[in-house]
């Protein structure tokens, strides 16, 4: 599959803004039915801009236009700030991405801390993934990041880690949904190690050439392009190799709607809604949700005699 070159969407001043951008620093309602994409999804009102791409833009592998860099950062889940998509990036615009930590430890021979700063060093490759979060809406983002089995090397998992489990950071001061005792947090999710091992598996840092917004969860977030949007955890501190299979946050929500895998499937609903199509951010009609996101020559192998039903 051909991808796009990092140049074509990576500008030189990357690096130039993301210091700049380290450089900068500083209330939630419960929602009665939570999920995962917030369905029944609120059509976006005049807030929010949703500009159409440029005709010189580049596409995904599958040749499909990106989401306009607007409505990436004006449309997001993250509960910490607001079950409200629009309200995510002007509640979490002071959030404090500097100093930062991620400390990797677990079923490990060398635990170890790293500071962002070593993290943006990883950030050799860039790539272009789709985020899909078709339980309700979807779109196509220039993520930026580094594969997470480049981070998994260094600490050099011990042969009884079997899965790898992410934590969000915990701070209701600066993340008021936080204060809310209803959900558990922090966020949680997790991944089976050979899934996280992953070519396509990446900690993103970054999306359009430009350093990642808090709303999209700065300074560095999980990225697994075959899996629902909700595995994609955001703002981690902490990642650990584990024997047992991690509880997510979703799992502990509501263990009957969301199991560990989250792959998506077009074959296999949510208890509430079909996940058969998806609405692209952008485009007015629906559009046929693919197995495994469109990766499944990458990724199909991975569940060879797993009843995906089951597993789902
Ligand atoms: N910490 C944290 N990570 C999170 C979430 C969240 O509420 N908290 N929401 C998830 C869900 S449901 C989705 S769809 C994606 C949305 O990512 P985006 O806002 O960058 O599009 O983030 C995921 N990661
Ligand atoms: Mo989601």
């Amino acid at each position: 599959m051909e991808k796009i070159s990092a140049s074509e969407i990576t500008p030189e001043h990357l690096y130039l803004t993301r210091r700049q951008f380290i450089a900068t620093a500083s209330a939630v309602a419960a929602g009665a039915l939570l999920s995962a994409c917030g369905a029944p999804t609120p059509t976006p009102t005049s807030g929010v801009a949703l500009p159409a791409p440029k005709a010189s833009q580049a596409a995904d592998e599958l040749g499909d236009k990106l989401t306009p860099y607007d409505t990436i950062t004006n449309y997001n889940n993250y509960y910490e700030f607001s079950l409200d998509k629009e309200s995510v990036a002007p509640l979490s615009k002071n959030f404090r991405t500097s100093p930062w930590t991620v400390q990797v430890g677990g079923l490990v021979n060398q635990p170890r801390t790293f500071g962002l700063e070593e993290l943006l060093k990883f950030e050799q490759e860039e790539r272009i993934y789709r985020l899909r979060c078709v339980e309700a809406w979807s779109m196509v983002i220039p993520w930026i990041g580094f594969p997470l089995s480049k981070l998994l090397a260094q600490v050099d998992p011990l042969s009884k880690a079997k899965y790898v489990r992410f934590e969000t950071l915990y701070d209701p001061k600066q993340m008021p949904g936080q204060q809310n005792s209803f959900m558990d947090w922090p966020y949680v999710e997790g991944l089976r190690l050979d899934e996280a091992m992953h070519d396509l598996t990446i900690l993103a840092t970054g999306l359009y050439g430009k350093p990642l917004p808090p709303q999209d969860g700065a300074p560095i977030r999980l990225i697994v392009p075959w899996k629902y949007g909700f595995k994609g955890i955001k703002s981690i501190v902490k990642i650990d190799l584990v024997e047992e299979m991690p509880i997510s946050f979703w799992m502990a929500s509501a263990p009957h709607e969301y199991g560990f895998y989250a792959n998506v499937n077009p074959d296999v609903s949510h208890p509430r809604w079909s996940q058969a199509t998806e609405r692209r951010i952008g485009e007015l009609s629906r559009r046929k949700t693919i197995l495994f996101n469109g990766y499944a020559d990458q990724v199909a192998q991975l569940y060879a005699g797993l009843d995906l039903r089951k597993n789902y």
